[in-house]
């Protein structure tokens, strides 16, 4: 097994898909956080950004889709055939698509509100209610290739975080908010959410 080192700073933020990967492979790794001296780090990095990824001491991956998409070939959750593989990828891009528009570091309680809604009404409505029909469109508990794949984690995820935001909203959406539950009662995954340090997101 390779020795597998993920560098990121100290939240969930675009490394937690790759550590729920990691927990529900069952598969070690480092999971190091930069608390200082980013500044001397950064330039070191292929693209000056966190996460990054060693396998093995060698060649460090940026980019945390590319780090995504490598892991989930690695542990066999990439439906296993390129067009399952390019559906999971085409369900965890619009996921984060979703996701770098979420108002993270709006500090103002009433505009961060207003900020949620709005990305709710204007883009997350359509995407999740698309993933929901295709969740009972394809008589499984998985979105592509009737079994488990990153897509799966990645729109779990996703709804965790969003549900710290607004756990209202996905009720609207009742085959993702069970997606979601089922995946973090996957027993590795329950493991790392358990003892996972707690951040804000
Ligand atoms: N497209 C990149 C974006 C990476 C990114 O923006 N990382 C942020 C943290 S979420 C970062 O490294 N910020 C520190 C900096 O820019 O110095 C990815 O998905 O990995």
């Amino acid at each position: 097994m390779p020795t597998y080192k993920l560098v990121y700073f100290d939240g969930r933020g675009r490394a937690e898909l790759a550590r729920m990967l990691f927990a529900e492979a069952g598969v070690k790794y480092e999971d190091f956080r930069v608390k200082e001296n980013w500044a001397t780090e950064k330039p070191k990095t292929p693209f000056g950004k966190l996460p990054v990824l060693t396998v093995d001491g060698g060649e460090s991956l940026a980019e945390s889709g590319a780090i995504v998409r490598y892991l989930a070939r690695e542990f066999d959750l990439d439906g296993g055939s390129s067009i399952y593989a390019a559906q999971a990828d085409m369900i965890h891009t619009a996921v984060i698509d979703l996701a770098n528009d979420f108002p993270y570091f709006e500090e103002d309680k009433a505009k961060l509100a207003e900020r949620v809604k709005t990305l709710e009404e204007k883009k997350a409505n359509l995407v999740f209610e698309k993933i929901e029909e295709r969740l009972k469109a394809s008589g499984s508990q998985f979105l592509v290739a009737r079994k488990l794949t990153y897509a799966d984690i990645a729109v779990a995820s996703f709804v965790d975080a969003f549900k710290d935001f607004d756990d209202s909203f996905i009720k609207k959406f009742p085959c993702l908010d069970a997606l979601q539950q089922r995946i973090a009662s996957r027993p590795n995954i329950k493991k790392w959410f358990d003892n996972r340090p707690k951040t804000m997101f």
